[in-house]
């Protein structure tokens, strides 16, 4: 298998936090994704991937799966242990909830394309571009803590064993911090991510800051 990424996307971290958890070792291929001349944007990869996202996962069989989650949930299949998604129904659903309140509802206002667009913008610099990220990742990680903290049974979001719910959760702080918003206005989050952090699987594959 090969995966098409970039160090700095917390949407990649996703996925390779999923494959260390699970001892999977798989080729890579690094791909720029800032500026007008990234790697993404150019018709070879796009004719790859024609959303021009990264990560993507090529399979042995060579097919493409594209989607942080969707190659979560495919890793998960193909290597069922130790298991991403909680089995009992409703903890399965909310798993998969937290999953996408920070993958569809936050982290989606945030990527490299949104800023760029938004700097084209009349009056928009760079500092406007970064209060509209603390914006975003301030008012949906309020309402993701809410949401963890009436059902949180254990040492992660869904008991005491990290699902796909931490594997979004955790880099989404890390790039919280990196705007400069402290996760310790999140006390329940703060914990589940220092949880995390414990584990290397995590602490090796955090998204980096940009150059
Ligand atoms: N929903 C997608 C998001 C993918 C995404 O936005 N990736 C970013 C990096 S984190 C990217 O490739 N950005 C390129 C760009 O914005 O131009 C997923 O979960 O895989």
């Amino acid at each position: 298998m090969k995966l098409y990424l970039n160090e700095v996307s917390s949407a990649t971290a996703r996925v390779r936090i999923a494959l260390a958890l699970k001892g999977l070792a798989v080729e890579e291929e690094r791909i720029t994704i800032f500026g007008d001349d990234a790697t993404s944007r150019q018709p070879e990869f796009r004719a790859l991937n024609p959303q021009g996202l990264v990560p993507a996962l090529l399979t042995d069989s060579g097919a493409l799966i594209t989607q942080s989650l969707a190659i979560v949930e495919y890793i998960d299949q193909i290597a069922p242990e130790p298991p991403l998604l909680p089995t009992e129904p409703e903890e399965r659903a909310f798993a998969r909830s937290v999953a996408l309140a920070i993958a569809a509802e936050i982290h989606a206002l945030l990527p490299p394309r949104v800023g760029a667009r938004l700097r084209s913008l009349p009056s928009v610099g760079a500092e406007e571009v970064a209060s509209w990220s603390r914006h975003w990742i301030s008012e949906g990680l309020s309402a993701v803590e809410r949401l963890i903290a009436r059902r949180r049974t254990g040492r992660f979001v869904v008991g005491d064993r990290p699902t796909i719910a931490d594997i979004v959760l955790f880099p989404q702080v890390v790039g919280a911090a990196r705007v400069g918003l402290d996760a310790a206005q999140w006390p329940v989050i703060a914990e589940i991510a220092g949880h995390c952090r414990a584990i290397p699987a995590f602490a090796e594959n955090a998204p980096v800051s940009p150059k």
